[in-house]
């Protein structure tokens, strides 16, 4: 079934009656950001995708080479802590702070394989990443398990790996591995398993705090347990733009 999400923009009647065949160039909307920066040289900011067909129209922020960013936390500005129909929907600004769309998500890793790189930045002007050279999340009747692997490090070590292989929790659904609920435990949502070394959807609190233990935007092995970061983004790309469904090749 397919599932509309909050950031998607009415899609133009004149995009949806259009020919799917304009004399002999076919319409071709883009799947992901790489698509779209396959046409041009266009800068990062907010474009539309449609991950799904022609009336799935998305705004996502596009970073640039061909990133497409799902998660991103820059200021505090949007609560992260939101039930499952809000994860699975998506929710915030393409333009500032937003998740996705669960349902998108799994859509776009059905059809390609992904790599992701997680960045992040604390409050003394540090970065560091870690990447993940295999990303996809399973469907809706599967609990969206995560499936990530091939870690290689930029400086934030792997955090993720304990995640591969769970199902999605959020405070109104629970799939983690705990007695108890991990994303109400630690006020985010995530693939908790019993409960994370990661939590970028927990509560912004602006660095260092520990008042409340684990709760805040945390990647343990860089700055451990107690340190919310100052951003976080998830973004992924085609290891090789190809579509899985038909093999269909894009040229990059
Ligand atoms: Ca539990």
């Amino acid at each position: 079934m397919k599932t509309p999400c909050p950031l998607v923009q009415p899609v133009l009647a004149v995009l949806l009656l259009a020919p799917v065949l304009t004399g002999c160039t076919a319409l071709v909307l883009p799947l992901d950001c790489s698509d779209i920066h396959n046409n041009d040289n266009s800068p990062s900011g907010v474009y539309t995708i449609y991950p799904i067909g022609s009336t799935s129209a998305v705004q996502v922020y596009c970073d640039m080479d061909h990133w497409t960013v799902f998660q991103r936390r820059t200021d505090g500005s949007v609560n992260f802590y939101r039930p499952w129909d809000q994860y699975k929907v998506g929710f915030g600004s393409a333009a500032g702070e937003y998740w996705l769309c669960l349902e998108t998500l799994f859509h776009l890793t059905l059809r390609k394989t992904y790599e992701l790189p997680v960045d992040m930045e604390d409050f003394s002007g540090g970065k560091a990443s870690a990447r993940y050279s295999s990303f996809s999340i399973d469907p809706k009747s599967f609990g969206y398990t995560l499936h990530v692997s091939g870690f290689s490090d930029g400086g934030a070590g792997d955090a993720l790996s304990l995640h591969n292989g769970q199902k999605f929790t959020t405070l109104d659904k629970d799939q983690d591995q705990s007695v108890p609920n991990c994303a109400r435990l630690f006020l985010g949502a995530f693939w908790y398993n019993k409960c994370h070394y990661a939590n970028p959807n927990g509560v912004y609190r602006w660095g260092a705090d520990g008042t409340i233990s684990q709760v805040g935007v945390e990647w343990h092995h860089w700055k451990g347990n107690n340190y919310s970061l100052k951003t976080i983004s998830m973004k992924i790309r085609p290891v090789q733009n190809v579509l899985k469904s038909d093999q269909r090749l894009v040229e990059v």
